[in-house]
């Protein structure tokens, strides 16, 4: 299959290197002068930029983390003036912030390359039709994959997410030869077209899905529904979106854009970074990004790198599918979720105090369900019926407007949730039993 870069994808790995450390050098000085945390940091260290001589230095420069986002909310990272930031991205923050990430025009156009690279490694074109059924809006997925199909040129076709029916009619109509979305999006639509007896009507050929853990067996059962070719995509808003890692044809890890992103696997406990093919915490280093750039940013997803050549011909280190998080962060329809958002919505509602509850995750014909069962105080067990059916409906809506999903909440008796004896195990997430 094709390479849109065989200069860059498959530079041997000693020139990568001295590429990176050209990079490295140059984002380490400018974020120096511009990003105050990042310069504050450095000087608790003892560093200065020139300590930096290359990528065998990068072990010394220190940690970012997703509380840093929201310390400095909204702009306070970005290494660039606001007049030159073309874009924002938001994501989910452990409680009701948001964090917001920014993107000059110089970005936008790296971030669409290395999703045009996966789509030309698995055999898009101009010739093809992109519908592009993750969400639009502050999410990174939509706009994302959009970039990546105009660049090479390809008719994108910007469903967005849900309105599954008409979703399928434009599949079916348009032409669709490559569908964008969630892996469980894209199983929910397989099983919607067998319903709707459209399959033999389908011109897909390929899916590129990511966003969300998904398994092997996941990756074959939408196969054969779709009756395509399913490849992962892997990204984080803070880096910049999907593509920072993707499949090739070889299908064997995700190959990470390495001339702009470096990787490192760390012991999630001590920070020390662990020997090449060691399962660890992955953490980027964003080497080309002019707006919103991070030096170290520890992403909670646990991983391996493999650094061998890979039979397509790319050089570029490939990630293995995440296999895990250090942290208690939940993806729900490929939204992620903090359990603390939810604490603090609860919280809120019962006047700072905090009622017994618990998160059930689960997965009903392959959709992500999220109920809520919260303990009713003593007070709120003597109301009617209806005022509890009220309380049910605030605290739902009150939810979605946070986490941007739907939840059931079930008011329960005073005292009927296990009370936990030390640290309380409040989620629960069956998916990981099916
Ligand atoms: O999910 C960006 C994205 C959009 C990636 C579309 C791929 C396709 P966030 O919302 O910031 O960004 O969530 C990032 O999602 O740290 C992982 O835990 C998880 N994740 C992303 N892609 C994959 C994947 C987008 N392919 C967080 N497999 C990351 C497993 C993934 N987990």
């Amino acid at each position: 299959m094709a390479i849109l870069h065989p200069e860059i994808e498959c530079m041997p790995r000693e020139e990568l290197k001295k590429l990176q450390s050209e990079r490295l050098k140059w984002q380490v000085a400018r974020m120096y002068e511009r990003v105050t945390l990042f310069r504050k940091r450095m000087d608790a260290l003892g560093l200065k930029p020139s300590d930096i001589n290359g990528v065998e230095d990068l072990h010394k420069l220190p940690f970012s983390y997703k509380q840093d986002l929201r310390d400095y909310y909204p702009y306070g990272l970005f290494a660039e003036p606001l007049k030159d930031i073309v874009r924002v991205h938001a994501s989910s923050g452990t409680t009701g912030k948001q964090i917001v990430v920014g993107y000059t025009q110089k970005d936008l156009d790296d971030w669409a390359d290395g999703v045009a690279r996966m789509m030309v490694a698995i055999g898009l074109g101009e010739d093809d039709f992109v519908q592009v059924s993750y969400g639009y809006g502050l999410f990174t997925g939509g706009l994302g994959a959009h970039g990546g199909a105009e660049k090479i040129g390809a008719t994108v076709i910007p469903t967005s997410a849900g309105n599954t029916q008409r979703q399928i009619q434009t599949m079916v109509d348009f032409g669709s030869t490559a569908l964008c979305c969630t892996p469980s999006y894209a199983l929910y639509l397989g099983e919607s077209i067998e319903e709707m007896g459209l399959k033999d009507q389908l011109s897909l050929k390929v899916g590129i899905f990511g966003a969300e853990p998904w398994t092997e067996d996941m990756r074959h059962t939408i196969e054969n529904k779709l009756n395509i070719k399913a490849y992962d995509i892997y990204g984080l808003s803070e880096i910049m979106g999907p593509g920072v890692s993707y499949e090739c044809e070889c299908q064997a890890g995700m190959h990470v854009c390495e001339d702009m992103f470096i990787p490192e696997i760390i012991d999630p406990d001590t920070g020390e970074v662990l020997p090449e093919g060691a399962q660890g915490e992955l953490v980027f280093t964003t080497i080309t990004k002019e707006g919103f750039p991070l030096i170290r940013y520890r992403t909670r997803d646990i991983c391996e790198l493999n650094y061998e050549k890979c039979a397509c011909g790319r050089t570029h280190v490939r990630m293995k599918k995440p296999q895990g998080r250090t942290d208690d962060m939940l993806i729900i329809r490929g939204v992620n979720v903090f359990p603390s958002q939810i604490e603090e919505v609860l919280l809120k509602a019962s006047n700072g105090a905090m009622p017994n509850y618990q998160i059930i995750v689960d997965r009903v014909n392959n959709n992500d369900t999220l109920d809520i069962n919260v303990e009713m105080t003593a007070e709120m067990f003597g109301d009617d019926v209806k005022t509890l059916a009220a309380t049910e409906k605030m605290l739902e809506n009150e939810v979605r407007s946070v986490l941007g999903i739907g939840a059931k909440i079930h008011l329960c008796n005073p005292k009927s949730l296990p009370k936990s004896e030390g640290k309380a195990k409040r989620v629960f997430d069956n998916r990981k039993l099916h």
